[in-house]
């Protein structure tokens, strides 16, 4: 296939870019039409939490690794929304009582403060969904990519994902002896496995072959250790206006993190070594400028 030469615009610029299709397609894959009005509270707080201004990192991975392998944009804007849709899901359930009990998330009140549990339940669950539809129902993509990104979204968020590394997680707080492949082993599960997926699905827009998809795997889980040692790290060193949650949490819920292994400097040379070892993967793909830059940025995030 004939791979086009993507122009970088600066960094900035091409992030903007991607945050805007992504808050202009969620608005769209989850509008509210006047039939809609007996469910309108389930409609209100999915979008509530949708348009509460997160980073979009995950739908700028799936934009970039599509058109830094060749395909077109517009092939990546169902799946872009899909993974912001399900992240959304794990903050909003994240943040229950019954899990990590937050009541600001993002700057705001979290789901279930501003309207009620019940109906932060349903939002969390309408946004494990609603992706699939979006992606089922998306007319750039073929029957092989949409059958591939369902199979492997379905994979990362499920009970050998997502679902299963926060369970983990929730079993680790009653305990004072996780060890660092324990924690390692959590992490991909709960935080690299959503990263990773957002790679692979921006690569299957592009119809990239097996290696290129293993390359776009690899990176992401590592991106996606770096990113929660960073979280860890935040935790304790943010300002909290800044990270638009609470700092501290995860002291009072007693969870082992790579800080209270190591401690803040040893923390951070783990994220160090990730995020290199994240750099080398992308050297397999083309056009990696964007994802170079993204990659280097996540290391010194302030929120
Ligand atoms: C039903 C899909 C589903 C999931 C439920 C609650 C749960 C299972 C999983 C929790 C997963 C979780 C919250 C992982 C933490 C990942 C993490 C570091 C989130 C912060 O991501 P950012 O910094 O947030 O990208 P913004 O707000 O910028 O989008």
């Amino acid at each position: 296939m004939q791979r086009r030469k993507i122009i970088m615009t600066n960094f900035e610029e091409k992030m903007a870019q991607y945050v805007s299709l992504t808050e202009e397609s969620l608005k769209r894959f989850n509008d509210y039409k006047e039939e809609n009005e007996p469910q309108k509270r389930l409609i209100d707080a999915m979008n509530y939490s949708l348009e509460a201004g997160g980073k979009r990192i995950r739908p700028a991975l799936v934009y970039a690794f599509c058109e830094a392998l060749g395909g077109e944009l517009e092939c990546a804007t169902a799946p872009a929304a899909a993974i912001e849709m399900i992240h959304t899901c794990s903050l909003i359930h994240d943040d229950l009582p019954a899990m990590d009990n937050d009541d600001l998330r993002r700057g705001k009140p979290s789901c279930h403060k501003q309207f009620d549990e019940a109906t932060a339940i349903l939002a969390g669950d309408a946004l494990t969904v609603l992706p699939f539809e979006v992606i089922a129902d998306c007319g750039e993509l073929s029957a092989d990519q949409k059958v591939l990104m369902i199979s492997v979204l379905a994979n990362s968020i499920g009970r050998d994902g997502m679902m299963g590394g926060q369970m983990i997680d929730l079993l680790n707080e009653k305990r004072t002896d996780v060890s660092e492949d324990e924690l390692r082993n959590m992490y991909r599960c709960k935080t690299g496995q959503l990263l990773a997926v957002s790679c692979v699905m921006g690569a299957i827009c592009a119809d990239a072959g097996n290696e290129t998809l293993r390359a776009a795997a690899e990176y992401g889980l590592r991106l996606g250790l770096a990113f929660q040692i960073i979280d860890d790290i935040l935790d304790i060193t943010a300002d909290e206006a800044e990270l638009g949650k609470p700092i501290g949490s995860d002291e009072e819920l007693n969870k082992t993190t790579f800080v209270t292994l190591y401690g803040l400097d040893g923390a951070q040379k783990i994220a160090d070594k990730a995020t290199s070892e994240a750099l080398e993967w992308l050297d397999a793909i083309d056009n990696n400028e964007f994802l170079k830059e993204l990659t280097t940025k996540l290391l010194s995030r302030r929120k």
